[in-house]
């Protein structure tokens, strides 16, 4: 069973009236709608539309059970809770966290549901798959109601450093809600290490490596169940949770399957072509998010057409921004900075037969994506924190030419396995103008050696590999069998 805050589906509406459910494009959909699919199974989330009772559905062979959320709810919980305080403070305080009480109240509240409908749903001994930061609580809940269940929690995002974590209010109750779980996974080693010293600093509880020792009647007095019982080194009594890295991934296959397809290779070539045909198209794909660095890349091509390094006849950016959380005020204002931005740019280095940014805020299909993705000469991926970053794999999961140069913020997850892409540091403009310049004139050579060890690493560590990892930590952890060893063959932390 997965548990995430999202139903895997969108409502559409048919010009006559008729309202149907169509699987929806995101990461996560992108990453479990395979594994779902091949495993027989059951997903508990919301449909994304308020105030409406829907009765359990299938859809591609998923069977669905819908968990109502109120227009409120959506507010407090979703918007309010989840968007504008879990997120920026997980993501470094880019922008500040709000702490509002009633926010937290509704966070509480809509987990117990998601809990009470996981534990109704699932047969005995399920494990059950608790997705990212909008259901923390879920966990500790699940275990309550149905102490049989093997419950397994991924993070998407990243887990902040202890000197951040520490201004959440209720930053003891989430520790609690996520050590519930039986297996925690995150995105990067340094995610579950931040997690491991907030449990120190908060429980006071033992940490060996990725191996967590939560004393038994503290934190699991109703739990029936001796799985992974074991003694501390204090000769307490203490179950064992696993909190390490899984970094996500893509269907890689998928996209090389798409970019090989004739009629998307030639869509290709009429986005070049309808760009004036460049010399270098560079490309970002982001939600219209702060997190994403949209800023400080748009700030870096300014500068190199300011500064004469490149002209409006030989480089063009192509820039989707898709709409995201738009009724979040501080969504709001990034949408109105960005745009001012790119029309100053335009403004000031467009002639009339081209476009310094092709400013693109709409969602597209993915074989739309593909192609752009095909069309780029360099990618740019300027996250100022990501959990890991999809799009950075999918561009190079769609190479199959073995072209293309991608520039990957070290703040991204994805920096961690795709160390031969240009590496930079958002933040510093200069930097990120040398790497732009680099890409713009790499020999294709130096292309090709780069792009052929970036898509041999995400073709084998795809996302088929990472739910099966997780899962089998997961299955390992209901025989009382954890692993220390990572299943992907990262190193354990250091003792
Ligand atoms: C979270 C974490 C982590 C975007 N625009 C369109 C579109 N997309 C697709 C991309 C990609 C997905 O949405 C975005 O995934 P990301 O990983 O880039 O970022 P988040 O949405 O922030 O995802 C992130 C992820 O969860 C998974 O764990 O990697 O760090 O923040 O697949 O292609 N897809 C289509 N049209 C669009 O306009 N079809």
């Amino acid at each position: 069973m997965i548990v995430s805050n999202r139903l895997p589906v969108d409502r559409a509406v048919s010009d006559d009236g008729e309202a149907s459910w169509r699987p929806s494009p995101g990461g996560l959909v992108a990453a479990l709608e395979p594994v779902m699919r091949t495993q027989d199974g059951v997903w508990v989330g919301w449909a994304g539309v308020a105030d409406e009772h829907l009765e359990p559905f299938e859809i591609d062979g998923i069977d669905l059970i819908p968990v109502p959320l109120s227009e409120q709810e959506v507010e407090n919980y979703y918007e309010g809770f989840s968007n504008d305080t879990l997120w920026p403070l997980y993501h470094d305080v880019i922008a500040p966290p709000k702490f509002r009480r009633e926010w937290w109240d509704a966070y509480v509240a809509v987990n117990q549901r998601f809990a009470d409908e996981a534990a109704r749903a699932s047969a005995h001994g399920a494990a059950v798959w608790v997705h990212d930061y909008q259901l923390q609580l879920v966990p500790k809940m699940l275990r309550e109601a149905r102490p049989d269940l093997v419950i397994g929690f991924f993070n998407h995002i990243p887990f902040p450093p202890y000197g951040i974590y520490s201004q959440l209010p209720w930053r003891r109750q989430i520790i609690e809600g996520l050590l519930g779980a039986d297996v925690i996974g995150f995105q990067r080693l340094a995610d579950a290490g931040n997690f491991a010293r907030a449990v120190r600093r908060l429980k006071g509880y033992d940490t060996r490596g990725p191996i967590i020792e939560v004393p038994i009647g503290v934190d699991d007095p109703t739990s029936g169940s001796h799985r992974h019982v074991t003694r501390s080194r204090q000769g307490g009594l203490v179950r064992t949770v696993l909190a390490m890295q899984f970094p996500i991934s893509i269907d890689a296959h998928m996209y090389e399957e798409m970019a090989s397809r004739p009629e998307i290779q030639e869509r290709a070539r009429q986005i070049r072509q309808d760009l004036g045909n460049p010399k270098t198209i560079m490309l970002g794909v982001d939600r219209l998010d702060y997190t994403k660095g949209i800023g400080h890349r748009l700030e870096a091509f300014g500068e190199l057409l300011a500064d004469g390094s490149i002209s409006v006849d030989d480089v063009t950016l192509v820039q989707v921004a898709s709409p995201s959380r738009e009724r979040v005020e501080t969504y709001r204002q990034l949408r109105d900075e960005i745009e001012l931005t790119v029309g100053r740019i335009n403004g000031d280095y467009s002639s009339i037969s081209h476009t310094a940014i092709s400013y693109l805020h709409h969602g597209y299909p993915r074989e739309e994506m593909v192609a752009l993705y095909l069309a780029a000469d360099v990618m740019l991926v300027t996250a100022l924190r990501d959990g890991m970053n999809l799009v950075a794999k999918e561009y190079v999961a769609s190479r199959v030419d073995d072209d293309g140069v991608l520039i990957l913020s070290e703040f991204a997850g994805a920096s961690d396995e795709l160390r031969q892409a240009l590496l930079i540091n958002p933040h510093d403009i200069e930097g990120l103008k040398d790497a732009m310049l680099r890409a713009i004139s790499m020999p294709k050579r130096e292309r090709s050696r780069r792009m052929r060890a970036l898509r041999k690493r995400v073709l084998t560590n795809d996302v088929a590999r990472w739910s099966a990892a997780f899962l089998d930590a997961l299955t390992r952890s209901a025989h009382g069998d954890h692993p220390l060893q990572h299943p992907l063959g990262h190193e354990s932390r250091e003792r």
